[in-house]
């Protein structure tokens, strides 16, 4: 099964949204395999979205991440990289179609509530940032035949 790697950001944290975003990922059926509320450093920050480090929005987004705490889960399912990244919607919140969680709960692109990888190679890069291979857990619920 394949897993992606959600973080709810301090937006998502500071508007008391924790419980409605996971309730959504459970509700389809996708398996919580790790789950921690911590705070993000510079440095952690710095790695996780060196891809945009050149970009006009980077130390916003670096300083957005380590502003207050944030949710790091790693989510397991089918096609779950995909799959969450639907229910993310797109980035931009006033953008997103409705029934996505950005399309519901933001309006807009930075503060867009959730972060969720764009392929399993991103997947590999980014969960050992946030955890290590001993906070990952293999359990059945036992309604899996059901979803
Ligand atoms: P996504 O989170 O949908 O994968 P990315 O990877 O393109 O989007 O961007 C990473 C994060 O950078 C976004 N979640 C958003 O918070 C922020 N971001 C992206 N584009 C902009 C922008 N034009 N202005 C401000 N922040 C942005």
């Amino acid at each position: 099964m394949e897993k992606t790697l959600v973080l709810i950001k301090p937006d998502g944290v500071r508007r008391r949204l924790i419980g409605e975003i996971i309730g959504r990922f459970e509700r389809k059926g996708l398996k919580i395999v790790a789950m921690k509320m911590l705070q993000v450093s510079h440095e952690m920050a710095s790695h996780h979205y060196s891809i945009h480090r050149d970009k006009p929005f980077y130390d916003d987004l670096v300083q957005y991440i380590t502003s207050s705490p944030i949710v790091a889960m790693i989510l397991e399912g089918k096609s779950a990289v995909a799959v969450v990244r639907g229910l993310c919607g797109a980035t931009d919140g006033s953008k997103a179609a409705p029934g996505t969680i950005r399309g519901d709960l933001s309006n807009n692109i930075q503060y867009n509530i959730i972060h969720a990888s764009d392929s399993p190679e991103s997947f590999a890069y980014e969960y050992p940032i946030f955890f290590k291979s001993d906070e990952i857990f293999e359990f059945d619920y036992g309604d899996e035949n059901l979803i």
